[in-house]
């Protein structure tokens, strides 16, 4: 049954009907009767698998196929009509020849499947700032999924009315083949359209195609911004809670610290974090001239191994119930699931991420490195109570980081807004030997941002650069690295909980609460006004990983260049500007 009146809509879905050739349509209307019966048609077809209703109420487990695990970014396409308005870190092809490719992939795609409609919301319903979304799929995993990462049914049509302000989708499993696996966005026809991929990131079109990619279009064209960036408020003994958001490239712990749990001496004083967001922000300038981030999502895409009681407990609670777990170890015995990391006690019968049987005597890890949870955002014990807050929540810093084991210091602050986008964009990680097999190779992801920038990279700065003109009351902006290690490789900080600790120093510096001291980089805390209060970690050690050490930065702003060079004439002139202050800081000019 149709659930609207909106003739553009239904033209659209009509004709993506008439192309893809389903065995019928059905529309999502949101209410869980009918997602119920989807999770029993997808448990009937081994699309799914219901786990214990006890331990794990409302949860479900999912594989995909060996061969659609990640998302795939060779396969990832920005396709405007100038080649130059996706930059040189994208992907592109021109429309046309996209859209011919992709329709003749879909060309009786869906014949005996069913096609599912599902409206969808980023932000909340009604909110001036949500924007609608509408994704067509041949999978009950894309629609079970999306009922968590969205908010979706009926109640979007209706505040969609009419209009044609949407975001079309188009997605279908076709066949899994990677030779044609295509993840494209079409920005100018605000429009997304995947194929032959069952895998979260590149077929949950409402998160980074749409919340990113293409909403970091509409933001630069709307005067607003689409950020890869968590969001959390920090409540002090006063109960006062000011809010920061920060980028950070995978790997380095965003869902650990937007669910920071505060150290223990912390709690007593009466701290509190509060997560907003894990992933995204849709960020604003206010009527009060402050920045407002809202997280357009209403559930978490994280990474399963690694997550436990000790790294992350409040990740952990939120998928207690009404979860997905895709590509983790199935416990044949308890009807639950486990992956790597979870506990010391990894299940005796079991089947693996492939569903093989599996158990930890055979040497190699039974969940994907890559498995992930879909949880909804409410269960997460530290959800804010401004989750909901339809214009989001005011932003007092923002902050960049980053994994680097010697180059940047433990914190630092940029000098203005202007330097501060520079300090973003020269954001880098270093690989870890298990990931590539190569240590310590940097990695530029400028605002963490380089596979989520649906234009050109150069014309994103100098959005940055504009949006810095019109914020009266600018949020100030800091870089973070938790990774310092020392001379045997161990981590000297100890993160987790105690990045509280700098989290407390950037708040004072926003408040004018404490002093810092100009270094060639930006503003570093004195080591005694970082609170070591039940740490084991010396004051001498900590002004270590404070220091600014000359060579190496010497060295940093040489690889810099070379990766600014990419841009050619699109690197703002205010950040060439900013690569030769630092060069003349640090005595290169
Ligand atoms: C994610 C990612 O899944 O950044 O959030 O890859
Ligand atoms: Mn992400």
């Amino acid at each position: 049954m149709t659930l609207t009146e909106n003739q553009s809509l239904i033209d659209w879905v009509n004709e993506i009907a008439a192309r893809t050739k389903p065995d019928q349509v059905v529309w999502i209307d949101g209410t869980n009767e009918q997602l119920e019966t989807l999770r029993t048609i997808g448990c009937s077809t081994g699309e799914l698998y219901k786990l214990d209703e006890t331990l794990h109420p409302g949860c479900f487990l999912h594989r995909t196929a060996q061969n659609d695990v990640a998302r795939v970014e060779g396969r990832t396409f920005i396709c405007c009509k100038n080649e130059k308005d996706a930059g040189p870190t994208n992907n592109w092809m021109a429309p046309d020849e996209m859209y011919k490719k992709l329709y003749a992939l879909y060309e009786g795609a869906m014949k005996g499947r069913t096609m599912y409609v599902i409206p969808y919301s980023m932000g909340v319903i009604g909110s001036p700032f949500a924007k609608y979304g509408i994704e067509i799929t041949d999978s009950i995993y894309v629609v079970l999924s999306m009922a968590i990462m969205t908010r979706v049914g009926k109640s979007v049509l209706d505040a969609l009315g009419q209009s044609i302000d949407y975001i079309k989708g188009v997605h279908s499993l076709a066949q899994l083949n990677e030779q044609e696996r295509y993840i494209a966005h079409f920005p100018e026809d605000n429009t997304i359209m995947s194929v032959n991929s069952g895998y979260g990131g590149n077929v949950l079109l409402g998160k980074k195609c749409f919340a990113l990619r293409i909403a970091s279009y509409l933001g630069k064209n709307e005067g607003w911004m689409a950020e890869h960036m968590l969001i959390l408020g920090i409540q002090n003994p006063k109960g006062e809670v000011r809010y920061l958001s920060a980028a950070f490239p995978s790997a380095c712990g965003k869902t650990n610290l937007a669910m920071l749990i505060p150290p223990e001496g912390y709690q007593k004083k009466g701290w509190k974090v509060w997560c907003v967001g894990d992933d995204i922000a849709w960020i604003r300038i206010g009527e009060d001239g402050r920045l407002w981030a809202m997280n357009p999502e209403y559930g978490f895409f994280g990474v399963a191994p690694g997550t436990n009681a000790r790294s992350n407990p409040n990740a952990l609670a939120a998928t207690t119930k009404g979860t997905i777990f895709t590509n983790v170890v199935h416990d044949l015995d308890n009807n639950t699931v486990w992956w790597e990391g979870l506990s010391d006690t990894p299940p005796q019968n079991a089947l693996d991420w492939t569903g093989k049987p599996w158990n930890a005597s055979m040497g190699v890890k039974g969940a994907h490195p890559n498995s992930r949870f879909t949880a909804p955002a409410k269960n997460c014990p530290c959800i804010s109570p401004e989750f909901e807050a339809p214009q989001g929540v005011p932003l007092s810093a923002i902050v960049f980081g980053g994994r680097r084991a010697k180059t940047a210091p433990l914190v630092y602050q940029s000098r203005n807004w202007i330097h501060g986008v520079f300090v973003g964009s020269i954001m880098a990680s270093e690989t870890t030997a298990a990931a590539t097999g190569a240590v310590g190779v940097v990695r530029r992801d400028p605002m963490a941002m380089l596979p989520f920038c649906g234009y050109n990279m150069g014309d994103y700065w100098q959005h940055w650069l504009d949006m810095g003109d019109k914020i009266e009351n600018k949020p100030k902006i800091f870089n973070v690295n938790w990774f310092r290690t020392d001379e045997d490789g161990h981590f000297i900080w100890p993160g987790f909980g105690d990045n509280l600790r700098v989290l407390e120093w950037i708040m004072r510096r926003c408040f004018d609460e404490v002093d810092a001291r100009e270094t060639e980089i930006g503003f570093l805390p004195y080591p005694e006004d970082i609170n070591l209060e039940d740490l084991t970690i010396s004051k001498d050690t900590l002004a270590g990983l404070l220091a600014v050490d000359r060579p190496l930065w010497q060295k940093e702003v040489d690889s810099i260049s070379e990766f600014y060079q990419i841009f050619g004439d699109t690197l703002p002139d205010a950040l060439k500007a900013e690569l030769h202050t630092l060069k003349r800081n640090l005595g290169q000019e």
